[in-house]
């Protein structure tokens, strides 16, 4: 089990300054502020075309305080794994590369890449910041967006389920999995702090889901309610695979109990992209937030 993370654990130092691109409300820069703090001054920022390179910030200007690899969309993986062999070659042990991509620079297009980094167990975290959408080129559907929302490629909602990238990664029994919600922030340190520290070297992958206001149309102050409604409807599972187990983390530890969970409908009334869903098209999705649930329990028992 992750070791409980302190709001006094975070540290006071910035290492992303005030004043990026971001829009307001933005979850994936919340987090990398967070990121940072746990992780420290020496890291390796790696990150692909998506909404944090332009956070990130156009050359000559940016926000970070670390340095940072601009990298092609597809090939944040293979980039990172280059990073870890020059540091490996001038023996530089304490410096951590993190890979930040987003869903569709990590679900889709550099799947191919994440894979391989993975088999080969990469010394490096990658965290996918997932906002379900390609957001940066106007909100076009990813393999990470649900079913049923609505985006400016599936204008009446996404016929497909959402690709689960983590379930994906325990299958390449690397040494440690997680998912996050930007919303939770001490759950997500935690997990970064686990992943940074543990002894064995290889790949340590967190699916970090991560609210966007213009994306999911919402007001940019709900973020962190959105966020937290995920988790709360049980639409998103907070856990960790590590040593070929899984643990429930955070609020998702006592919604195993259908009873216990808040009404998917809250969650998804208040966003802009379900708005168009009928009456059968909600209970469709409760159902399916069920199944996930009873699948994530067999899963327990089973490790
Ligand atoms: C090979 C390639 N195809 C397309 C693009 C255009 N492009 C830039 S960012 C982006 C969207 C990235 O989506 P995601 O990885 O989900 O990150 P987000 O923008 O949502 O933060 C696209 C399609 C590109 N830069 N390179
Ligand atoms: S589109 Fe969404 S993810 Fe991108 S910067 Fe804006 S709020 Fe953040
Ligand atoms: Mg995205």
């Amino acid at each position: 089990m992750t070791a409980m993370f302190s709001i006094k654990d975070l540290v006071e130092e910035e290492y992303t300054l005030p004043g990026n691109a971001s829009c307001p409300g933005c979850a994936a820069a919340l987090s990398l502020r967070i990121a940072l703090k746990v992780l420290g001054p020496k890291t390796i920022l790696v990150v692909p075309a998506s909404c944090i390179s332009v956070i990130q910030g156009y050359y000559p200007k940016t926000p970070c305080r670390v340095p940072v690899l601009n990298v092609a969309f597809a090939s944040t993986a293979a980039a990172g794994s280059g990073m870890v062999a020059a540091l490996d070659l001038k023996g530089k042990s304490d410096v951590k590369v993190l890979c930040w991509a987003g869903d569709g620079g990590t679900a889709d297009i550099g799947l191919q890449a994440l894979s391989g980094a993975a088999e080969r167990n990469e010394n490096m975290i990658y965290v996918c910041y997932d906002n379900e959408a390609y957001m940066n080129t106007g909100t076009q559907r990813s393999g990470s967006t649900p079913r049923a929302a609505a985006t400016t490629t599936t204008v009446t909602g996404k016929p497909e389920r959402k690709k689960s990238v983590p379930e994906i990664m325990v299958a390449h029994r690397m040494p440690y999995v997680a998912t996050a919600c930007a919303a939770f922030p001490l759950d997500f340190a935690g997990k970064l702090r686990r992943a940074a520290s543990m002894p064995l070297r290889g790949l340590k992958y967190i699916h970090l889901l991560s609210p966007c206001p213009p994306g999911w149309r919402f007001p940019a102050e709900k973020t962190i309610e959105v966020g937290r409604l995920a988790v709360m409807t049980g639409f998103w599972i907070l856990y960790e695979w590590v040593d070929g187990r899984y643990n429930l983390t955070g609020p998702s530890k006592g919604l195993l109990d259908k009873s216990k969970r808040r009404p998917l409908r809250d969650y998804l009334s208040i966003q802009g992209r379900f708005g168009h869903l009928t009456e059968k098209d909600i209970e469709s999705l409760e159902e399916e937030v069920e199944e996930q649930w009873k699948d994530f329990a067999r899963k327990m028992s089973m490790t």
